[in-house]
């Protein structure tokens, strides 16, 4: 049946003041009653003097739904109550810290229908390196050294988009982490930093690390370690067959034997240490109790390309410095007199059994340069 036809049935079973226009217009003016359908599409549902008008739904559970949304929950977003913030103040939310704390506030907004709370920052900043935990209930994080007031806004948001504001203060004390701590090492100097780096050790030329507490004289600076120095990074000059530079690292058990062979006196064994880095010894190894270095001497670059010998300072003749190797297995530690500083270091041997050749294993003492905090 078309839309007309039940109009026109209307208009007869009701026809006391029902008008049917045909220009597709319903007017139904029943005492206390109008229904109106406007040719705009409007439609106006409207009760006599003080008579009222009911939408019910089915008795089994339906809804009424306004513009999509079930009415019951329009009404209770509607009546719903913003959440409140737990123990604010007048001033907002007040927060004292010191650099380099871990900082935990808690963040306490009460919804008063129990609703799952969203907290954002929407005005202000926070201190850097502090965030709102993902299932955001907190502030955390570490705040910077630095003295500084912060000042931000937090929005907790309920899920009828209610929301509450509060105002968040953090005041941040610069702390002198060297009075604090004492944390420089063996005569290490101290300086106060502010942010991320809290304070550099300026360290004496024996030590090095973030605390001076690596001692240059007995560390290792990797050369026994191939993810320190990689293959690349040893070669050698006039290498025995199959006894390749990479083999001449302390401990070394890999390939054709255990240890970088030269053919002679001239031969030497090359490490480039990636970086500069101050030398103080050399710990070396034999192949063999007849396949071993017994004196060697050192030379050292810091470019790749002018290298100078060690020389022996305590005699007044200008002679390279001999440094003594092993002919045993066991790691053997020379101390260079006066450390080194140096990218590139060859050792030449100079002593070995005379109806052989000269072979070793070696690490290096010292620091890398960059593992000296000072400039
Ligand atoms: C009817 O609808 C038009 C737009 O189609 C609107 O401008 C007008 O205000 C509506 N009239 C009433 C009484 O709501
Ligand atoms: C909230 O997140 C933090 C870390 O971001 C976690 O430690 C904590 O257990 C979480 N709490 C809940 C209730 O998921
Ligand atoms: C570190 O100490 C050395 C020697 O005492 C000094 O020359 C240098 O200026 C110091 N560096 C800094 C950054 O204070
Ligand atoms: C080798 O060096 C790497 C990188 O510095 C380090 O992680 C590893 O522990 C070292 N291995 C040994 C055996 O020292
Ligand atoms: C060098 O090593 C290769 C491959 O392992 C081997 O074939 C060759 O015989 C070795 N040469 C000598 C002189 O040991
Ligand atoms: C070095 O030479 C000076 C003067 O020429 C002399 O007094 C000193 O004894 C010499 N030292 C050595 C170790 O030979
Ligand atoms: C090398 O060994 C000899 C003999 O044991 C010793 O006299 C000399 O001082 C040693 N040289 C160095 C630099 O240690
Ligand atoms: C405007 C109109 O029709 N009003 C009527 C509403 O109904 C009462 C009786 O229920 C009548 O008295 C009114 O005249």
């Amino acid at each position: 049946m078309e839309l007309k036809a039940i109009v026109f049935l209307i208009c007869v079973l009701m026809c006391n003041e029902a008008t049917c226009d045909d220009g597709g217009i319903l007017q139904i003016h029943y005492p206390n009653i109008s229904i109106e359908a406007d040719a705009n599409g409007n439609i106006t549902l409207q009760s006599g003097a003080d008579a009222s008008v009911y939408v019910i739904p089915g008795i089994n559970g339906g809804s009424v739904y306004f513009d999509g949304e079930d009415l019951l929950y329009l009404i209770k977003v509607i009546n719903g109550l913003p959440p409140v913030w737990k123990d604010h103040s007048s001033i907002g939310f007040f927060h004292t810290a010191f650099g380099g704390e871990n900082v935990n506030v808690k963040l306490e907004a009460i919804d008063p229908e129990n609703m799952k709370m969203e907290y954002k920052v929407v005005a202000g900043t926070m201190p850097p390196g502090l965030t709102i935990d993902s299932n955001g209930s907190r502030i955390t994080g570490k705040v910077p050294d630095v003295d500084a007031l912060y000042s931000f806004t937090v929005r907790a948001t309920n899920s009828y988009d209610k929301y509450a504001d509060a105002v968040f203060r953090m005041q941040i004390i610069e702390r002198n982490q060297c009075l604090l701590n004492h944390p420089c090492q063996h005569g290490g100097v101290c300086l106060d930093m502010m942010g991320d780096i809290p304070y550099q050790c300026n360290c004496t030329e024996q030590y090095s690390g973030m605390n001076c507490e690596i001692r240059c004289s007995t560390n290792s600076l990797g050369v026994k370690n191939t993810s320190v120095i990689p293959e690349a990074m040893m070669s050698a000059y006039l290498t025995r067959e199959n006894y390749t530079a990479t083999e001449g690292r302390l401990g070394s058990t890999a390939g054709e034997g255990k240890g970088w062979c030269g053919e002679n006196d001239n031969s030497w064994l090359q490490i480039d240490l990636g970086s500069l880095a101050r030398i103080f010894g050399v710990i070396s190894q034999s192949y063999s109790g007849t396949y071993y270095t017994g004196s060697y001497f050192m030379s050292y670059s810091v470019d790749g390309t002018n290298f100078n010998d060690l020389m022996d300072s305590s005699s007044n003749t200008t002679s390279k410095l001999l440094l003594n190797g092993t002919s045993n297995s066991a790691s053997y530690t020379t101390d260079l007199p006066d450390p080194v500083m140096a990218r590139f270091v060859r050792l030449h041997p100079v002593s070995y059994s005379s109806s052989h050749y000269p072979c070793q294993r070696v690490d290096l003492l010292g620091c890398y340069d960059e593992d000296n905090m000072s400039p």
